[in-house]
């Protein structure tokens, strides 16, 4: 039997008494939900290969495995299958570009050389879909990153190539943040590392802190550029030794005052960015998140509703944080149909940040305060057989965007008729 609107409306009231008894207002945990926009990243849609060169390998110790029919060729399908994704996640969100997504007419130019001009498509389409922006220099997929380094190569020229390529990166940002009225975040994200043991760690380092300060030094208004940096432990390739670690971009961005980048995937197997949000937080003003899911040696399979993407979002609301914490995702799966793991992908983000904005967090914190632990632990396990499914059943429904796996229906469709056709 399909479902009717009556029968998810019904299942949201029973829902709404049951929170209720616990102190929970749902109809508020909505409202704060859609209020909440995720930075959909765009290189889920074609392997993270831009639009440059398509002989041009990643390389930057990336790799994306999968061969599923479909991914999109040009801008416009890219643009196509984005605006697929977004009708079926419910809420108003952005889009995060890499440089690499230039989308113009004329000659091409060198990454030293982009200019907003280049990305006006976009904006226009970002402003029609009134979706905001972020940005990224793009510091892979290069002849002048493939030997592994960039902004701390030690051959001047190449590393001052790249250092012009981050300046002219956040004059994009800013002009795309100016232009959606909405501040863009343009991440800096390096390659740069070695496969085995090197002798100089400490070259690389200099040089790299060098260079984010040549690109930083022009001040920009943050109310249309925030800058991020983004560490890693290692990559393809890198797998001894990358310049821009954890301990190295956290001591960056507190001392020249800027945003840090934690991608879930960067770490150790078992080391985990919920636990960071907090630490960090005390010394930065404003973090961003690249949520992804590591799996053993890969950072970015596509995001599921497991425990660490609730802990991240249990933290962000536990901790009040959302107003310090922009939300992005980094993952990419060529393996399965691509507009498919954007929706798995953000629908799952915003779950778990539905999950515990209906937390009991207020009794939580009052059995934590008084040292009972045991009715902390035993609330916290009866939480999660908590009706949250119909909430969120409710909160599609009144978003306009397909309930449940319906949407799976509206994406094989897409693939039928346009798709499969590439
Ligand atoms: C790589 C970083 C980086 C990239 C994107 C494509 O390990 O996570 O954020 O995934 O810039
Ligand atoms: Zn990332």
């Amino acid at each position: 039997m399909p479902l009717t609107n009556q029968s998810i409306e019904r299942a949201y009231t029973l829902a709404k008494e049951r929170y209720a008894a616990v102190g929970v207002d749902t109809n508020a945990a909505i409202q704060r939900l859609a209020s909440l926009p995720i930075s959909v990243h765009c290189w889920q849609g074609d392997d993270v290969g831009g639009f440059e060169n398509s002989d041009q390998e990643i390389g930057g110790g990336l790799a994306v495995t999968g061969s599923y029919p479909g991914k999109a060729r040009t801008p416009d399908e890219l643009r196509a299958d984005l605006e697929k994704a977004f009708s079926l996640i419910p809420g108003q969100h952005r889009l995060n570009l890499h440089a690499s997504y230039a989308d113009y007419e004329g000659p091409r130019v060198e990454r030293d050389e982009l200019a907003p001009e280049h990305f006006q498509t976009w904006i226009d389409w970002a402003k029609e879909q009134s979706l905001g922006l972020d940005f990224n220099p793009t510091y892979f997929a290069h002849d002048k990153a493939a030997d592994g380094f960039t902004l701390s190569h030690e051959v001047g020229a190449i590393q001052q190539f790249w250092i012009d390529h981050g300046v002219a990166c956040r004059k994009i940002g800013a002009a795309m943040g100016e232009a959606v009225g909405s501040p863009c975040i343009t991440n800096i994200w390096i390659p740069d590392g070695m496969k085995d043991t090197p002798i100089d760690r400490r070259g690389p380092r200099e040089r790299l802190a060098a260079a984010l300060d040549e690109i930083f030094a022009e001040p920009l208004d943050p109310s249309f550029n925030l800058d991020a940096v983004e560490c890693k432990l290692f990559g393809l390739g890198s797998e001894s030794y990358v310049v821009g670690s954890h301990e190295f971009y956290l001591g960056y961005a507190i001392s020249r005052k800027k945003l840090l980048c934690l991608d879930a995937g960067h770490f150790h197997p078992t080391e985990v960015i919920s636990d960071k949000i907090s630490s960090v937080l005390q010394y930065i003003d404003r973090l961003l998140l690249h949520v992804s899911r590591g799996v053993r040696w890969d950072s970015d399979h596509v995001i599921t509703l497991n425990d660490e993407l609730q802990a991240i979002a249990h933290e962000l609301v536990r901790g009040d944080y959302l107003d310090r914490v922009h939300l992005g995702l980094d993952f990419f799966d060529a393996s399965i149909n691509r507009v498919a793991a954007w929706v798995i992908g953000t629908r799952c983000m915003i779950k778990a940040l539905l999950l515990a904005m209906v937390e009991p967090t207020e009794c939580l914190r009052e059995y934590e305060a008084t040292g009972d632990f045991t009715s902390r632990l035993a609330m916290l396990e009866e939480a999660k057989t908590s009706p949250s499914g119909a909430v969120w059943d409710y909160y599609c429904l009144q978003s306009q965007v397909p309930v449940g796996e319906a949407w799976l229906q509206v994406v094989r469709q897409y693939e039928k008729d346009v798709l499969s056709r590439r």
